[in-house]
């Protein structure tokens, strides 16, 4: 556990504003979850063949640009509403996004696509602070992902929130290296450590998902969807209240840091043993502990879409003692507990298939937490 010492408070704040989050363990008070109602599959290119693996490229050729199949829609919907149920138990608001028929196509001066979902809200929004930002994501299946959230985007903002949409990608052919080899996992092994991804530095892009924040700092990785241009942009824009460190991990196929580095309180993160981060001892340094992930329970012929078991790790923490972990990974239960939580168990495998976990299918509106700084 950090002291008094390594926590050091930079603003009090006395009435919470609306949107309000620093970090990933404050008490959670208001959230959005996703939803997949008006799923659609996103159509087979080059970053979709970049972060899945050969054996389910079928599905992509199979159903891309059409809705998910309804036998796949109903349990993750009835699991997600459940969630909300729990989250809504432990006396969190929760809020949705609106319901939009993905399967519409757009045609743009640059590309053409269908959509993909508003399931995953961690990946298009960031709150620091009081401010959200709208991430400048990379699939085309997501330029227009904005569009479900617009509804809530204008509420906070008439609540007092500063909303900011990071700059929108033109999403040419320029941004992608559809060369990009990957049948083989050593393929991608050996590019990602060449840092050779399927995004280019055309523009900036990045997936909000490849952030973990930590106070005044937070943790970044270069990844398939969020290129150095993209990590620039949010460093420039945050100015000199906030400190952007990049981490590298050693991941075949990066996208998304919450599956593989998870902050838990002041002073503890969780590590994804198949990733190892090139980076821990800025984490050491300043004191903190580093923990190791349990392997996961999921049976390898779950249909696993876009993500990978260590969806177990995913997890949404209600505040520095209660954390959401989902139902049949009971090592990471056992785990947990040990470490002084109590564990709220969800069952949330149906939404895996749609690829991701509680902290993915979510986004801290608020949190009561201020700013402040844990020791880097
Ligand atoms: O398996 O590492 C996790 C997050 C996807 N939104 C993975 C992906």
């Amino acid at each position: 556990m950090l002291t008094s010492e390594h926590s050091k408070r930079l603003a009090s704040t006395k009435t919470l504003p609306i949107v309000n989050s620093y970090n990933e363990w404050d008490t959670l008070q208001e959230i959005i979850v996703g939803r997949v109602e008006g799923a659609c599959v996103p159509q087979f290119d080059a970053t979709i063949k970049a972060n899945t693996y050969p054996k389910n490229w079928w599905f992509f050729q199979k159903y891309g640009g059409r809705p998910y199949p309804q036998e796949l829609l109903e349990p993750a919907s009835k699991q997600l509403n459940e969630f909300c149920r729990v989250l809504e138990g432990e006396g969190v608001t929760v809020r949705r996004p609106d319901i939009i028929d993905f399967s519409s196509s757009y045609k743009t001066p640059d590309f053409e696509a269908t959509g993909l979902y508003a399931a995953m809200p961690r990946d298009i929004l960031t709150v620091i602070g009081n401010e959200i930002i709208e991430a400048p994501m990379a699939w085309r299946a997501r330029f227009f992902e904005y569009r479900a959230y617009r509804s809530l985007m204008k509420e906070y903002l008439k609540q007092g929130a500063k909303w900011t949409t990071a700059p929108k990608p033109l999403m040419s052919d320029e941004l992608y290296d559809f060369d990009y080899p990957i049948e083989t996992v050593e393929d991608r092994h050996e590019l990602a450590e060449l840092g050779r991804f399927v995004t280019t530095e055309f523009e900036p892009c990045f997936d909000a998902a490849d952030i973990t924040r930590c106070g005044r700092d937070l943790f970044v990785q270069r990844s398939q969807v969020t290129n150095k241009l993209g990590i620039t942009w949010l460093r420039n824009h945050l100015g000199d209240r906030f400190r952007v460190h990049t981490l590298k991990f050693q991941d075949p196929n990066p996208m998304h840091i919450d599956a593989t580095f998870v902050p838990l309180r002041p002073g503890l993160v969780l590590t994804n043993p198949d990733r190892p981060c090139y980076q821990i001892d800025i984490f050491k340094k300043a004191g903190w502990d580093v923990v190791t992930a349990v392997q996961p329970t999921l049976p390898d012929n779950w249909p696993l879409y876009m993500s990978s078991k260590w969806l177990c790790m995913n997890i949404l923490i209600l505040d520095p003692k209660r954390v959401i972990v989902e139902k049949d990974e009971e090592p990471m239960h056992k785990f947990f507990k040990n470490l002084g939580f109590e564990v709220i168990p969800v069952a949330f495998r149906h939404v895996y298939t749609f690829g991701g976990s509680f902290h993915c299918v979510t986004c801290d509106i608020r949190r009561d937490s201020q700013l402040e700084e844990y020791g880097f």
